[in-house]
């Protein structure tokens, strides 16, 4: 067992669309344990803390203001891998060409898309799950 936390965000577009009970309950399926939820409206300051690896990529402005379109739910969430397991739930970054089955597969609309509204995002290693909690739950 490798037991680990991560951060999981239902991002604006998941939260507007009703989805946040469907993208939970397969959370929860999968036996990922709950350990703090809040819905949150992220200021920029926020934002640029927690994508400042994408900061001068072409998206990184219209990604911003997207995260900051509507709340988001901040999910502190736990199991055995769940970095890399969580990732697998949500399905590649473009939901136009995610894999059904997935979050941004089954869920991501391919017609009048932008890859930001993408849904979910989840932390990508032990070291950015513990950097992004620390921004999302300070
Ligand atoms: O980790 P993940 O969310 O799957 O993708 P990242 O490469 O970290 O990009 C963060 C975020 O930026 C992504 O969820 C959507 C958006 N984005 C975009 O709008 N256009 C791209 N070409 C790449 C990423
Ligand atoms: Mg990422």
């Amino acid at each position: 067992m490798t037991t680990e936390e991560t951060l999981i965000l239902v991002k604006p577009d998941g939260v507007a669309r009703g989805l946040t009970g469907a993208i939970l309950a397969r959370i929860e399926a999968k036996g990922y344990s709950l350990v703090d939820i809040r819905l949150v409206e992220p200021d920029r300051a926020l934002l640029e803390q927690h994508y400042a690896e994408h900061e001068g990529k072409p998206f990184y402005e219209p990604l911003l203001e997207f995260m900051m379109s509507g709340p988001s739910v901040a999910i502190r969430l736990a199991g055995n891998r769940v970095i890399e397991g969580f990732r697998s739930l949500a399905g590649t970054t473009d939901p136009t060409t995610a894999a059904p089955g997935t979050i941004r597969g089954d869920f991501g609309r391919d017609w009048g898309l932008k890859v930001q509204q993408n849904l979910v995002h989840g932390s990508d290693s032990p070291e950015s799950a513990a950097r992004e909690l620390g921004i999302w739950f300070s």
